[in-house]
């Protein structure tokens, strides 16, 4: 089957961001889908009471009734779930692993929803079916049979819902094993460790409310326009009540400059629109800790100068003393950081730095966002701690309006934290589960994504399973990590959507088809609601809208529940009695999760419930019982493992540095389209940004096909071939590329201090000519 694509073509976008635009390419993913009419009724659900959480992105709703609450990257997320297509036995009949292999993740995609379980046996090159309880009872099988449960991985994907991701939890350390990486490794994990040592949870400080207080917010390394897109709305009236809207990206993002709201027939018809920002500084990759240094060293400049004429500076002098510690140590790094340093790494100007602080030391209530460009950097939890340090300084926790905001990305995958979905637990959760469960639970720290792939490497672990998600693209060196796949003797996908994670086997290897949030999800006790938690800690419940495409399709729960039961029995629980009513679940929920009790009770107030956020109350459970001040130096930008390979061979230096990011027409690993409209590109993927003047340096012309090689201390060539050049507005030594294509790039070593989070914004390159088959572009 075809997927529709383009032709190649690069022009610079010039409408607003949303507008006729989404309106166009909402209506092009709906009659895509292959049952617009169906998916047209589901779509007025999204984000209702009584209807479905968006499956898209983890921000969260206004509390206000009676509007559209859906954006247009929301809808192509559930057309593209809600696909009439389908993926069967016969498909895996006409399609061996090989060919498969060869195709794109846009086509693997595109194919349709999997509507049985398949079984790849290890012999020939075929998917064959398989019957659910012999797919159970072969993962039984192998789990049984390791020397240790540490032998297996439990991957999760940030769409389970909490039912699904705390069985899951229990089903891997009732097994035995605090295996559990997730997709959060390689996301907002620098978020959650930064965030804990200085105020005390890992989760974000502000609701939806602060929004409309808020005097200044910053948007720091995000782009909300193609990731979350309801974050318009709250920016642009921000806007135009008269706040600032500072952001910070060094590339310039539509998404964060004007506006057209598709709800807004006055600005769809006149053609009006919003601007989305006040001001936009555009930083060096991995910059932003210097800016943010530099803020504050303005702060102390002016709290000085106020002080020695008696007025007050605009440090909350109360604040700090009452609540934080480590404050004189953090004036000391900041005194000792010298301009030339903060401006050689920052990659802006010290005026634009002091027009920020500006903005900051007059704002009485400051919201501070940031994603992705902040968390995939080598030092990103101390990038973290410097902006709470900064917003610390002006006792902006724990206030309204004001606050720390971390924007989460998948639909659910706070709420699977939340659930214990972890590889590093804390002792509080693990004695709860055992209290609960009577039964000892593992206690050593299991493996993250890093780790796990690492573990598979050296024969450590040898059966994945994977709930949801796409571990062979998501993840890092893609030649190491499918090798890595490879050498397990199992690997099981439960999915609703074919990806290379079901071609990139382990010797045997299982898909295991599930039903997606859209779906109506029928149990012995009827029709049943998942529940997920957004961003800012609201939980509520979902419903599916759609009859599912198969009835051989499991829901999560059911599967997890299969599985466990095969391989334990009813210890500790009757798993599959379980799921004859989630209530059930959640009733053990609400017994060992804090925020939980009386659950299925609370999930009857429309809109769900908020689980208190112990910093906004100004509570500090940190060791100390206070908000720290985290103090570090500011890191050099190369790190070492690079400037050694670079020693190595003498004077040629990396040619530029890549972030990789995500394209207007993807959802992570799972692509739409070829296009991406907002930067104006269309029909490929295979591209790389760069300025015109570095391109020409380089000596490359704009349009020519290049070989990206990536740059590290090891032996290994990373090579991507066939790139088009494309010149573009980005500041000078920066590149980016898209997610996944350019993932063979990123070292399995190169990973955040902390975090062990990818570095993914940071990968520094070498251009060569490119040495793939020439292709029409
Ligand atoms: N439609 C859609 N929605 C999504 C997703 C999707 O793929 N598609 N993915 C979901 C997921 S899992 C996540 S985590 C989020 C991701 O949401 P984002 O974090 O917005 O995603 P990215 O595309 O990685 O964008 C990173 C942005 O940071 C900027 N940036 C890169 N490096 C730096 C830096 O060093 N400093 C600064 N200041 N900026 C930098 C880039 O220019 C880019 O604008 O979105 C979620 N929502
Ligand atoms: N280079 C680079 N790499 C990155 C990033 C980057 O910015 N740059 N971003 C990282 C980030 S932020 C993240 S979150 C990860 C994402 O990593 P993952 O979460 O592993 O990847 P996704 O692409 O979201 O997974 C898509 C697959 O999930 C399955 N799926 C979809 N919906 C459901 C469902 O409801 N249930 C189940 N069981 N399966 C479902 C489908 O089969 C689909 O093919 O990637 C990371 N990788
Ligand atoms: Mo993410």
């Amino acid at each position: 089957m075809k997927t529709p694509v383009d032709r190649f073509r690069f022009r610079p976008y010039q409408r607003p961001a949303a507008g006729w635009g989404a309106l166009r390419s909402v209506a092009h993913a709906w009659l895509d889908s292959r049952q617009p009419f169906k998916n047209l009724r589901a779509m007025l659900q999204t984000n209702q009471n009584g209807g479905f959480d968006c499956p898209g992105c983890a921000w969260g709703e206004a509390p206000k009734e009676g509007r559209i609450r859906f954006c247009e990257n929301g809808a192509k997320a559930v057309n593209w779930e809600a696909s009439g297509r389908g993926v069967d036995r016969d498909f895996f009949a006409r399609h061996s692993l090989q060919d498969l292999m060869a195709q794109d993740d846009y086509w693997l995609e595109y194919q349709g929803r999997l509507t049985e379980p398949m079984f790849y046996d290890g012999e020939g090159n075929h998917y064959r079916p398989i019957s659910w309880d012999e797919a159970f009872a072969l993962v039984a099988k192998h789990l049984q049979g390791l020397d240790s449960p540490d032998e297996a991985a439990f991957y999760t994907s940030g769409r389970a819902s909490n039912e699904a991701a705390f069985l899951y939890q229990l089903f891997a350390r009732a097994f035995g094993t605090n295996n559990l990486p997730d997709c959060s490794n390689m996301c907002h994990e620098a978020s959650g460790v930064a965030l804990k040592a200085s105020i005390g949870t890992g989760k974000g400080t502000v609701t939806y409310g602060d929004f409309d207080k808020a005097e200044a917010i910053f948007v720091i390394g995000q782009n909300p326009g193609t990731n979350h897109p309801r974050m318009l709305e709250p920016l642009s009236e921000a806007v135009e009540r008269g706040a600032r809207v500072l952001v910070f990206n060094p590339l310039r993002e539509r998404g964060l400059e004007r506006f057209q709201a598709p709800q807004n027939p006055v600005q769809m018809l006149t053609g009006g629109e919003v601007p989305l920002s006040t001001d936009y500084f555009r930083p060096a990759l991995g910059g932003d800790m210097a800016v943010i240094r530099g803020i504050a060293k303005f702060l102390f400049q002016w709290q000085d100068e106020a002080q020695q004429i008696g007025e007050t500076g605009p440090l909350d002098l109360d604040f700090i003393r009452e609540h934080s510690e480590g404050f004189e140590q953090y004036r000391a790094v900041v005194d000792d950081a010298s301009w030339e340093e903060i401006l050689a790494y920052s990659g802006i100007t010290k005026d634009e730095i002091e027009c920020a602080a500006h903005v900051y030391s007059r704002s009485n209530a400051t919201i501070m966002c940031w994603a992705m460009g902040v968390t995939q950097h080598r030092h990103s939890v101390a990038i973290i701690q410097e902006i709470t340090n900064l917003q610390l300084l002006r006792g902006q926790v724990g206030r309204p309006g004001a606050g720390l905001c971390p924007v989460r990305g998948h639909s659910n995958v706070q709420g699977d934290r939340t659930m214990g979905i972890d590889d590093n637990p804390s002792a509080a959760l693990l004695d709860a589960l055992e209290r609960k469960f009577a039964l000892p639970m593992p206690r050593e720290a299991g493996v993250n994504v890093v780790k796990a792939i690492e573990a598979m490497l050296e024969g450590r672990v040898k059966v994945f399973i994977g709930l949801g998600g796409n571990f062979a693209q998501a993840t890092p060196d893609s030649a190491r990590t499918h090798g890595a796949l490879r050498k397990c003797d199992l690997t099981v996908q439960i999915s609703t959507k074919l990806n290379r994670s079901h071609l990139v086997t382990g010797k045997q290897a299982l898909i295991l088809p599930c039903l997606g949030r859209t779906d109506i999800d029928i149990q012995v006790g009827g029709a049943q609601a998942v529940t997920v938690e957004d961003s800012f800690s609201m939980v509520h419940a979902s419903f599916g809208q759609l009859k599912p495409l198969s009835a051989e399709m499991r829901s999560e729960p059911a599967i997890i529940a299969g599985l466990a039961q095969a391989t334990l029995g009813e210890k500790p629980v009757p798993w599959v009695k379980l799921v004859e009513d989630y209530r059930l679940i959640r009733d053990l929920i609400a017994d060992v999760i804090p925020g939980f009790e009386n659950f299925n009770r609370k999930l009857e107030t429309p809109g769900g419930f908020y689980l208190p956020n112990s910093a906004g109350q100004r509570r500090w459970k940190t060791r100390n019982g206070k908000a720290n001040f985290v103090s570090h130096s500011l890191p050099a930008p190369l790190p070492p493992e690079v400037l050694e390979k670079i020693g190595k061979e003498g004077a040629r230096k990396a040619d530029l540095v890549l972030q990789t990011l995500r394209s207007h027409d993807q959802y992570n690993t799972t692509v739409y389209g070829l296009n991406d409209r907002y930067r104006g590109v269309t029909g490929n993927r295979r591209v790389l940004f760069a300025h015109h003047d570095d391109i020409q340096r380089l000596g490359f012309t704009d349009r020519q096909p290049v070989d990206i090689v990536s740059l590290w201390s090891d032996d290994v060539e990373r090579r991507v071939q066939g790139f088009t050049l494309i010149a573009f507005d980005i500041p000078k030594g920066q590149a980016a590329a898209y997610y996944p294509e350019a993932n063979p790039l990123v070292p399995l070593e190169s990973y955040g201090i902390g975090s062990f989070t990818p570095t993914s914004k940071y990968i520094a390159i070498r251009l060569e000519p490119s040495s793939a088959p020439q292709r029409i572009v």
